[in-house]
């Protein structure tokens, strides 16, 4: 049969990869499928709202260069907050370079992505060499990469062959490669084939889209009629007036794509 039918604790039983089978059984632990990007750029700000959200995520989005004052002990405090809310972090980097320089900036710089995010993230146009560079740095330490297949923005060229060719590369590093961020569950072969997560951006319940090519769909369309794993929402759950109202978004955002999960697998 297709994962799509399967729970997440059937999935995490199958799956060689240690951060993809801690996700999918905290996954239906907490009941949750969401993920919440937090794009804001103040240290405080962030884990505010990681704390406020904790109960009601999977996995937190970071983007952590557009940090204004950014520090070490922002990472040491999320990774705390990871341990107490369980849920994963994911830093999306979006790496589009040589093997060799996706290695250092996924190491070193000032970031140290590696040292504290559980899931980062790579373009696959590179080749790929840019899975190899990551993969010497991350897999020593149980960190796993998704692939961009596709994109949420419009105009995107991450399509047709490209994608095809994108589900090629994951299938030949499964070791370190857990799915992708993508629009639409691509490959999915049932329980002979290596289970990929699909990670999807671009979800909102009261707009279609912003001014700079943002696209929303619902997390029902992302989850049931995609047949996507996760739903990763931004402004629609931090852009709120005050903290009572994250927390509200959060559970709103969180129960539809649970019930959308529940009818996808049939309970
Ligand atoms: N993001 C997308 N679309 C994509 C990819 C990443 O929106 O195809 I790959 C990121 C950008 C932002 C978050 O961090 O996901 C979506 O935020 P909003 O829900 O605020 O649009």
């Amino acid at each position: 049969p297709s994962f799509l039918t399967q729970t997440y604790t059937e999935r995490a039983k199958v799956n060689n990869n240690a951060c993809a089978k801690k996700l999918l059984e905290l996954m239906d632990k907490k009941k949750t499928n969401l993920s919440v990007a937090i794009d804001v750029t103040k240290k405080a700000d962030i884990i505010r709202i990681a704390d406020i959200l904790g109960p009601y995520i999977c996995v937190l989005k970071t983007h952590i260069d557009i940090v204004e004052d950014f520090d070490m002990e922002l990472v040491e405090t999320l990774k705390k907050l990871a341990e107490k809310h369980e849920f994963l972090i994911f830093e999306d980097r979006k790496f589009a370079d040589i093997g060799n320089t996706v290695k250092h900036q996924y190491e070193g710089g000032v970031y140290k992505i590696a040292s504290w995010s559980d899931i980062t993230n790579a373009h696959p146009i590179p080749g790929e060499g840019i899975i190899k560079g990551l993969k010497e740095v991350g897999l020593p330490l149980n960190r796993a990469l998704l692939l961009l297949a596709e994109m949420s923005s419009k105009g995107s060229l991450a399509k047709g062959q490209y994608t095809l060719d994108t589900i090629e590369m994951a299938k030949r590093n499964t070791d370190f490669v857990i799915g992708f961020i993508g629009q639409n569950r691509i490959y999915d072969n049932g329980d002979d084939s290596q289970d990929f997560l699909y990670l999807t951006p671009g979800v909102g319940l009261e707009t279609k889209g912003d001014s700079l090519g943002q696209q929303y769909r619902t997390p029902h369309q992302v989850i049931v009629e995609s047949g996507c794993d996760i739903i990763i929402v931004g402004r629609g759950v931090y852009g709120a007036k005050d903290d009572a109202e994250i927390k509200e978004r959060a559970e709103k955002y969180r129960k539809a794509g649970w019930d959308a999960y529940l009818e996808r697998i049939g309970q």
